[in-house]
């Protein structure tokens, strides 16, 4: 049996005199002239409880403490001094788990705590309201993006997360024992993301990867969702129109989703120029050079580089593309008219990269050529390679890191704030 009738957020005026039965954590406790209030919270918000002296429930109010579990009965009625304008008196109330006191984490946001704190008491930080707002973002921004590429004929799919060689190049696999072999946790699903777009055509998967971070940053993590798209019969240029929709959609369903949300972490999304505009990599090397950058062609453009090509750009979300092809990953499709530079484009947020694609090579020579060029092996690569030969349609795709579209989502700073239980190389538990 349900413990509750309704839920939090659901109690409203059309229920005035209507008994209700609600269930949640004590979110804050105030004793007022011989009537506790209690703020019940759950998954949904705050209602407001009201138990009176001389009443059964009061004896009981009188053992509650702050974050403990109680299922309460009682009837709504409306006050206008109540939060939301409702309230509901109580005539019954039990407690199902009792918080032991103190709380090592203020729930109810009176006293603040710095992030390492709250990721320790991390449990304790995902009821604070904020953290609440997040959680709630992220669903809505994976359910549109989810909903926009089932729109567009996507299957989502899910791929091997134990693998046998890496495919991003510079960075670290985390490697597990198989049954007494080497394997690695993958750090995408590029190529079983591809040979996929080369059986079925449009996909995309929604997972974790790995990658052994050893630096301390507020936008890597050792353990991220990617959100991975692959489509045949697509090149860069379609992928990036099929990308900015994509964009478009998570911000549209999260305003519609989440605005109480967003209201609680005071954020305003950003209003972002469309079609998002698209600059080259040589032209941004050349607007770093005219800034005073010290940087060359083939150089990386690192996050405090990124800052002085946002500001002088003064846009929030643009493309890099055309990076040279030496600098990623050897499936990257060349430019057919200067091939040292690739098919390929980050998405850039202010200046932090959300997402990086391109077009892939479809070719088995020039894959094998490609490895060889990157010191790799073909061999190592068989497993992927042989289907080349077997009908390997042009395709494109791309990965998004989702924790850092959360901080475009919620104006957060760190990804280790978005993430419910980060993974660093600090942090294993909890
Ligand atoms: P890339 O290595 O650029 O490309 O990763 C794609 C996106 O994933 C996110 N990301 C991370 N987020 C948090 N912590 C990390 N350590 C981390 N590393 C990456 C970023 C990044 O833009 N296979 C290609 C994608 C493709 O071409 O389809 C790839 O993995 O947001």
């Amino acid at each position: 049996m349900m413990l509750k009738t309704h839920r939090a957020r659901e109690v409203d005026e059309s229920l005035e005199a209507k008994e209700v039965f609600l269930a949640g954590w004590v979110h804050t406790l105030r004793d007022l002239g011989g009537k506790k209030f209690i703020v019940l919270r759950d998954g949904t918000g705050l209602v407001q409880l009201v138990v009176e002296k001389g009443s059964k429930a009061f004896d009981v109010a009188q053992e509650l403490t702050q974050e403990s579990v109680v299922r309460a009965k009682g009837l709504v009625r409306t006050d206008k001094r109540a939060p939301r304008g409702v309230e509901v008196k109580v005539e019954e109330i039990n407690i199902l788990s009792r918080a032991k006191t103190p709380l090592p984490l203020d729930v109810s946001d009176k006293v603040s705590a710095d992030l390492d704190t709250r990721l320790r008491e991390r449990v304790l930080d995902l009821r604070r309201l904020e953290m609440q707002a997040v959680m709630r973002i992220q669903s809505a921004a994976v359910r549109a993006f989810r909903e926009k590429l089932y729109s567009k004929g996507f299957l989502e799919v899910f791929t091997p997360k134990i693998i046998a060689s890496a495919t991003e190049g510079g960075a670290a696999l985390f490697p597990v024992i198989y049954f007494g072999k080497e394997a690695f946790l993958a750090q995408s699903p590029q190529l079983y993301k591809e040979l996929l777009a080369g059986s079925i055509e449009r996909v995309f998967e929604v997972a974790p990867a790995w990658r052994a971070e050893e630096s301390d940053t507020p936008f890597h993590l050792s353990e991220f969702v990617s959100m991975d798209v692959e489509a045949a019969f697509f090149d860069y240029n379609d992928i990036m129109d099929l990308l900015e929709d994509l964009i478009k959609g998570m911000i549209d369903g999260v305003q519609r989703e989440c605005s109480d949300c967003l209201k609680e972490l005071n954020y305003e999304l950003p209003k972002f120029e469309f079609p998002i505009p698209k600059i080259t990599y040589k032209d941004s090397i050349e607007i770093l050079k005219k800034e005073g950058v010290d940087v060359k062609f083939g150089d990386d453009i690192s996050t405090p580089l990124l800052r002085v090509l946002n500001k002088a750009l003064g846009k929030d979300l643009y493309f890099i593309t055309d990076w040279p092809s030496s600098a990623r990953p050897f499936y990257t499709k060349a430019k057919g008219d200067d091939p040292s530079l690739s098919e390929s484009f980050d998405l850039i947020f202010r200046s932090l990269e959300i997402v990086s694609g391109s077009t892939r090579n479809s070719s088995r020579d020039v894959l094998e050529e490609s490895l060889k060029q990157r010191g790799l092996n073909p061999s190592s690569f068989e497993f992927f390679l042989r289907w080349f030969d077997y009908g390997m349609p042009p395709h494109a795709g791309f990965g998004m890191g989702l924790s850092r579209v959360m901080l475009m989502l919620t104006g957060l700073s760190s990804v280790k704030d978005v993430v419910a239980f980060p993974r660093d190389k600090k942090r294993l538990t909890p």
